[in-house]
C-alpha cells in the first residue's frame, strides 16, 4: 500500500476528532439567584420595668441527672427585681453540658432552637437572634457551675431553654414575672 494513504488516513482521522470535541455546550450559569430567607418579624419594644425595692432573686436550677431536662421547670420573680440565676451542672455524661437562655416573649422556641445548633462560636446563642435573649448563663460542662445577673423584665411568661444542640426540644422552663405585693 503507498505511504501517501496511511498519511491520508492519519489527516482524516486527526480531523474527525479535532472537530468531535469542539462542541461543547455552555456551561451552566453556577450563580443561584439569592434567596430571600424569611426574616422573622422583630419583636415589640419591650415594656418598661417598674423599679423594684427589696432583695435580689437567687435562682438555681440543675439538670435532671444525664437527661436532656432541667430539674425545675419554673421559677417565680418581680418585675424589675434582681435576679441571680445559677446552673449547677450535676450531670456526669461528658456529652451534657448544658446554659440557660431566657427568651423575651413571641420569640419562636423552635426557631432560636434551631439556629443556636450552629451558633457554636458564640457558645450557642445565634447572635442573628441576640435581641430575643432577656439573659443567659455561659454554657456549662459537666461539674461546672455558671451564674448570670439580670433584670426581670416586665410581668409576664418567659420560657427558658438550653441551646447545646439537640437539647432545646426537652430542656425547656417557664420564668413568670409576677408582683407579689
Ligand atoms: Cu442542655
Amino acid at each position: 500500500m503507498p505511504r501517501f494513504f496511511f498519511v491520508l488516513l492519519a489527516l482524516v482521522f486527526a480531523t474527525m476528532s479535532a472537530c468531535g470535541g469542539g462542541d461543547d455546550p455552555t456551561p451552566a450559569p453556577t450563580a443561584a439567584p439569592e434567596t430571600a430567607e424569611a426574616e422573622p418579624a422583630p419583636l415589640p419594644e419591650p415594656e418598661p420595668v417598674p423599679a423594684f425595692d427589696g432583695p435580689a432573686a437567687e435562682v438555681t436550677l440543675t439538670p435532671v441527672g444525664n437527661e436532656m431536662a432541667y430539674e425545675q421547670t419554673s421559677f417565680t420573680v418581680q418585675p424589675g427585681q434582681t435576679v441571680s440565676l445559677t446552673f449547677e451542672n450535676t450531670a456526669d455524661n461528658p456529652a451534657m453540658s448544658h446554659n440557660v437562655v431566657i427568651l423575651r416573649e413571641g420569640t419562636d422556641v423552635n426557631a432560636f432552637g434551631q439556629a443556636a445548633m450552629s451558633a457554636a462560636d458564640t457558645d450557642y446563642i445565634p447572635q442573628q437572634m441576640a435581641d430575643q435573649v432577656i439573659a443567659h448563663t455561659a454554657m456549662s460542662a459537666p461539674g461546672e457551675t455558671v451564674t448570670v445577673e439580670f433584670t426581670a423584665p416586665a410581668a409576664g411568661t418567659y420560657t427558658y431553654v438550653c441551646t447545646f444542640p439537640g437539647h432545646f426540644m426537652t430542656m425547656q422552663g417557664t420564668m413568670t414575672v409576677q408582683a407579689t405585693s
